[in-house]
């Protein structure tokens, strides 16, 4: 590190390289001093990253110099408290960090228009456990219904906060801003739900792209693995994301899914085989509790799909 290396933090990535935010302004930058194109510095380029798309990834702290105008050249990077990746290519070998130093991922889904789907929910949840992070289940456009959809009662028994929302209505803003300040957040949820309409709603001046929800869901857009770093007013930071593909169950042995399924892991060790998984034993705690109503129906259906998703360890 030289004397004038700048701490800062990375915004967005796109071909050419990333925007960083300055912790401290220069004069006669973007953003108010603060913004800066950079390029990644051959050196670091490959160094203990070589299973990684990218090196540097949305909300890695770095150091960088100031080359000319807005632009600059990323120096070193500072090690992840906490990453979300997913699988990237050569078959989902190569891994692709999401967002890194995030302390809680927003799940944020939609009462109806994309339909509620707690499927969604339960995959990121376990990437969530996986992840060691904390989650927010926000169920957004109420305005659109009654009362929340019957599935929300028992991510509130598991322990998840959930919050009420309508960025139309302006319903549980005040309370959304309230989880959000402080820390650093990440928002998951698929095409529509209104992900973006809720952060410009938290925090007006952030002018996030709002698309209807038939052109963003379209097939072939890219936009689905843009991910943005945004600072909040009040402290703390939330990236905003285009979707979920962005939460793929990388690295997840498949031995481990039991425990990252909170009402499963709870009856577990009521089950005969220390090991079992819940689909086939006999004396089966979780298959009996299914059979009594004392386990949600939709969360043994979502904990089969991703069993049935992820990938047998390698022999060996
Ligand atoms: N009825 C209703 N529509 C909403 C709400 N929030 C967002 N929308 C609409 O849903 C669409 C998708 O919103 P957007 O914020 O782009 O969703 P994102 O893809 O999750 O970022 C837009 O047409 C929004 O106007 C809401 O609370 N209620
Ligand atoms: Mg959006
Ligand atoms: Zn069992």
């Amino acid at each position: 590190m030289s004397a004038d290396s700048l701490p800062a933090t990375v915004t967005r990535l796109d071909a050419r390289g990333c925007l960083v935010r300055l912790d401290d302004a220069i004069e006669g930058l973007p953003a108010d001093g603060h913004e800066l194109w950079c390029g990644v510095r051959g050196r670091i380029h490959m160094r203990d990253r070589r299973h990684q798309k990218s090196p540097v990834a949305v909300g890695d702290r770095v150091l960088v110099q100031h080359t000319q105008e807005d632009r600059g050249a990323v120096d070193s990077i500072e090690p992840r408290r906490s990453s979300l990746s997913r699988p990237g290519a050569r078959g989902g070998r190569v891994e692709h960090v999401m967002a890194a130093n995030v302390d809680r991922v927003v799940i944020v889904s939609a009462f109806d228009d994309p339909p509620f789907r707690p499927g969604m929910i339960d995959r990121v949840v376990a990437v969530i456990e996986f992840s060691r992070l904390e989650a927010l289940i926000v169920v957004n456009k109420m305005d659109l219904g009654e009362s929340p959809p019957p599935e929300v009662a028992a991510y509130e028994a598991m322990g998840y906060p959930v919050l009420l929302t309508s960025a139309v209505a302006g319903e549980g803003i005040v309370a959304l801003r309230a989880e959000l300040t402080g820390r650093t957040s990440v928002v998951a949820g698929h095409s529509g739900v209104g992900k973006s309409s809720l952060l410009n709603a938290v925090q007006e001046g952030l002018g996030l792209a709002v698309g209807d929800v038939n052109a963003v869901t379209g097939r072939g857009t890219h936009t689905t693995t843009a991910a943005v770093w945004l600072a909040l007013e009040g402290g703390g930071a939330v990236i905003d994301t285009a979707g979920v593909r962005e939460f793929g169950l990388f690295g997840i042995p498949k031995r481990d899914l039991p425990w990252l399924f909170r009402d499963i892991a709870k009856l577990a060790p009521g089950c005969r085989y220390p090991d079992c998984s819940h689909t086939h034993e006999p004396e089966c705690a979780v298959q009996e509790a299914l059979v009594e109503g004392e386990l949600a129906p939709f969360r043994f259906d979502s904990y089969l799909k991703i069993l049935e998703s992820l990938e047998e360890p390698e022999p060996g």
